[in-house]
């Protein structure tokens, strides 16, 4: 798609979307469960976007914690209220609008009876998608889903303010990994224009925010018992206070001299967290992750990056075990898995 076809594209759905946010009654707008940067953006851009069009004051909202510390540098130096909601104050709302997510994926609180209104999004979509929803825009092609809203602020004639242009730059940045995964033609077009509105030192404040001693702490673990198998690193942080954490290991592994890809996986809150990351997208992450968690969780995302989940009713441990296992399988079949790293060698008795 080109930048032409693109704005085009977005011209012709605007109509829809700006139809949906003039309905009378409150709007939400939804992201999934551990909201990144371009879900951030994303949120932040269509309620200026409903604002504008249609004088509505939409709610962001999201399940799950927002924990990293770059995310919550975001929220707080960008102003984008975003609010932690449960399955049940979700109800209320007469709009509801899903951003870089899509339903029934297991990664955000709309419960199957929800029809949404609204889903733009840029992951990829099981080839028969079991959701339904009034309006849909996907675009797998988009390296990051804030590209889309923002062809719909500028098409439709939005101004995109300071604050706004560096939300959505920082989406674009963070979720491609600076052009550098996935990017599309729309999507350079748009970090090109926005490169120049965004404000650079709220940028630099929030990708170098205070990290507690926590993190370094999850960050030692997590390599400490780091495996390699074949040209796939598979590290593992058991007990894990930020499930955002997992997609940074998976992330920072990927730089390892004669990697392919990467899989981190960790327990969060009663559920273990799945990341994948390719260097090369002939390697399918998303396919891959789709099979390692096959009747135990969900997962999904794209070729150079993908995500999963998978519940713990009782025993966390053999979980684990099991999710170990079914990763071996499905990212380094046949691969014998090495330390990473020199192990520490056992204490001589002390006499
Ligand atoms: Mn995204």
């Amino acid at each position: 798609m080109n930048v032409e076809e693109a704005l085009e594209q977005s011209r012709e759905n605007v109509q829809k979307v700006i139809e949906i946010c003039r309905r009378p009654g409150r709007m939400l707008i939804l992201m999934q469960d551990n909201p990144d940067p371009d879900a951030l953006a994303c949120a932040a851009a269509l309620r200026e976007f409903a604002f504008h069009h249609a004088k509505k004051r939409a709610d962001i909202g999201y399940g799950g914690v927002c924990g990293r510390a770059e995310n919550r540098a975001m929220m707080d130096v960008l102003h984008i209220h975003a609010k932690r909601l449960s399955a049940a104050q979700i109800s209320p709302y007469r709009i509801i609008a899903l951003v870089d997510a899509q339903p029934n994926t297991g990664n955000n609180l709309l419960l199957k009876k929800r029809v949404p209104n609204i889903v733009i999004d840029h992951h990829l979509m099981p080839k028969r998608a079991k959701w339904t929803t009034e309006f849909a825009d996907v675009r797998p092609e988009y390296g990051a889903a804030c590209t889309i809203l923002y062809e719909y602020l500028t098409v439709s004639g939005v101004k995109i303010n300071r604050n706004l242009a560096t939300a959505l730059f920082y989406g674009m940045q963070s979720d491609t990994q600076d052009l550098g995964r996935e990017a599309s033609i729309p999507g350079m077009h748009a970090y090109q224009e926005l490169f120049i509105r965004a404000d650079k030192k709220k940028l630099a404040r929030i990708r170098r925010a205070p990290v507690p001693a926590a993190y370094f702490n999850m960050l030692a673990v997590s390599l400490s018992e780091c495996v390699i198998a074949g040209k796939t690193v598979i590290s593992h942080i058991p007990e894990c206070d930020n499930a955002e954490m997992i997609a940074e290991v998976a992330d920072l592994l990927l730089r390892l001299e004669g990697v392919r890809s990467t899989v981190c996986y960790g327990l969060c809150d009663g559920k273990i967290y799945i990341s994948a990351r390719a260097v090369d997208l002939r390697d399918n992450m998303a396919r891959r992750m789709k099979q390692a968690v096959r009747m135990i969780g969900t997962g999904g995302g794209h070729r150079a990056m993908a995500g999963g989940q998978v519940l713990v009713n009782g025993d966390a441990e053999k979980r684990m075990a099991l999710v170990r296992e079914r990763l071996l399988k499905a990212f380094a079949r046949g691969k014998e898995a090495r330390p990473l790293l020199p192990q520490p060698q056992p204490e001589e008795a002390v006499q």
